[in-house]
């Protein structure tokens, strides 16, 4: 998916400079490109990478400016591989920082905290479209959130303070794209709903499709569901995380049983709205059987698409720290911090029970069989339904590929000697430690 960020610094740039966007997913990076500043970007599982990319530029007399969820998280980790660091967003800073690079007075670390997002950003949409991957404009129009979930590090980054965008502003950059695909960016597109309503009235007559997060008290409330539906939203992800009735009864979240949360599902789908769920495994409170508790649940309530997370402490949470500080981490590698591997130990189960339950219960969602049976309760959008699911079961293939020693395990999911195999991080490849 394009990353916004990119596109925000760029429209930041005054004119003078010229910029050129390099995304790695889709790009080789030239390490001998003709620049005078280079800028990286940079989450936690691939910090190693930018820091690797960022001592080749170095190398060859380029200056290098890092920024993004983990250098601000971790700024003086960052700034070992950097001339400077951006600390949280760019709005704030950009302009100076060029402006001291030009003057050779650049800073070694730039924070602006909740600086003002109101002013227009010209954006290069034309330039996203030329990509092949995914044809899909991305936009935000809130920053901050006022929770701070035990193992999310949004409002640390943030800020617990909901900032918006001006709905004009977003009005400007759907007209301005000339596309009809959108993604909302944003953690919770509806956190503040009296401002989620006036976006959905002024994008309506636009006529666009979008998909978006929300969390799932969308469904309490009938006109912000009618508003967004009319507006054209067409999928929504959603952060159910937990199914257990101990994690719904002690966790911030607005349903407190599994009964009233389907109820809420049922009011969603009624809108026409396809649901991709957010699941985390790994909660202090889960079992062997959560998986399966879990895998039923979605099953039955006919659930579009599903992305299937291990409980990731990252650098910055309260989860890291307590983990830490109980000794239960098991790598301080951030190429494993993706929410696709294990790197502690859980409660009440092993580390490869963990990471084979996730494995297993993201093929069983995405069986045909399954495929199938959840289809019924998502024919009003039949065709966006299979793309969907067609691309999870090809994604789910590529990510067991990648880790060949799990594939004979995946059978033996109850075998206690299994439970007793160690997760082994070796040369960017998780190994099972035969015993
Ligand atoms: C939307 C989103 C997604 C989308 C789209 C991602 C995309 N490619 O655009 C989807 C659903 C695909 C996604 C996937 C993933 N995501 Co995500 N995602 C987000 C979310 C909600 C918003 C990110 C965003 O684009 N924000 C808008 C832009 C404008 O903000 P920004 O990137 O932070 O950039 C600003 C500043 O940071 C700064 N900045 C950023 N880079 C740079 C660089 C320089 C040089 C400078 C000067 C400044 C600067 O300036 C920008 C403007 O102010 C964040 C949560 C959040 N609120 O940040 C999680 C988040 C970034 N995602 C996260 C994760 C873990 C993932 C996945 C790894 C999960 C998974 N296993 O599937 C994948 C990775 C996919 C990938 N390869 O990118 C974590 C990262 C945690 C961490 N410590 O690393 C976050 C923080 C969520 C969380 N609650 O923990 N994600
Ligand atoms: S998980 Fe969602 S609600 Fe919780 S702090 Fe992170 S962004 Fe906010």
């Amino acid at each position: 998916m394009p990353q916004l960020a990119l596109i925000i610094i760029e429209g930041l740039t005054p004119k003078e400079h010229e910029v050129k966007i390099i995304e790695e997913e889709s790009q080789a990076v030239n390490i001998d490109e003709d620049c005078d500043l280079v800028g990286i970007s940079c989450m936690t599982a691939n910090a190693n990478r930018a820091y690797h990319l960022a001592e080749e530029f170095r190398k060859r007399g380029k200056t290098v400016v890092l920024g993004g969820v983990h250098p601000t998280i971790l700024p003086d980790e960052a700034m070992q591989y950097a001339d400077s660091v951006v600390i949280g967003e760019a709005e704030g800073v950009w302009k100076q920082l060029l402006e001291d690079f030009q003057n050779k007075k650049l800073q070694k670390k730039y924070h602006v905290s909740k600086p003002d997002i109101s002013t227009y950003i010209p954006k290069n949409f034309a330039r996203l479209k030329k990509r092949k991957i995914f044809n899909i404009i991305p936009l935000m129009t809130t920053r901050g959130c006022p929770y701070s979930c035990d193992f999310c590090c949004v409002s640390s980054i943030f800020g617990k303070e909901i900032r918006h965008i001006p709905v004009e502003n977003i009005v400007k950059d759907i007209k301005n794209s000339k596309s009809k695909q959108f993604i909302f960016l944003d953690d919770n597109i509806i956190g503040q709903p009296k401002y989620a309503k006036e976006l959905f009235k002024a994008i309506k007559p636009l006529k666009i499709q979008w998909v978006g997060q929300s969390s799932v008290s969308f469904a309490k409330d009938a006109e912000l569901m009618q508003l967004a539906a009319d507006s054209g939203c067409r999928v929504l992800f959603i952060g159910l995380e937990s199914v257990s009735e101990y994690q719904l009864k002690n966790t911030k979240k607005s349903y407190n049983d599994v009964a009233e949360l389907e109820t809420a599902i049922k009011k969603i789908k009624k809108m026409k709205i396809l649901i991709h769920a957010s699941m985390i495994f790994g909660f202090d409170s889960d079992t062997k059987s959560t998986f399966n508790d879990t895998l039923n649940f979605l099953i039955r309530n006919k659930i579009n698409s599903v992305s299937f997370n291990v409980l990731t402490p990252y650098p910055g949470t309260k989860t890291f720290n307590e983990f830490k500080e109980d000794g239960r981490l098991l790598t301080n590698d951030w190429q494993y911090y993706d929410h696709n591997t294990v790197v502690f130990t859980p409660k009440n189960m092993s580390p490869i029970d963990l990471q084979i339950g996730k494995i297993s219960t993201k093929r069983k969602f995405y069986s045909i069989p399954s495929v199938l049976k959840r289809f019924s309760g998502n024919l009003y959008d039949p065709l966006l339904y299979l793309f969907i699911n067609v691309g999870h079961i090809t994604q789910s293939k590529v990510e067991l590929d990648r880790i060949p020693s799990f594939k004979s395990l995946l059978s033996g999911f109850e075998n206690e000697m299994i439970s007793k195999k160690k997760l082994v991080f070796e040369k960017e490849k998780v190994l099972v430690e035969v015993l």
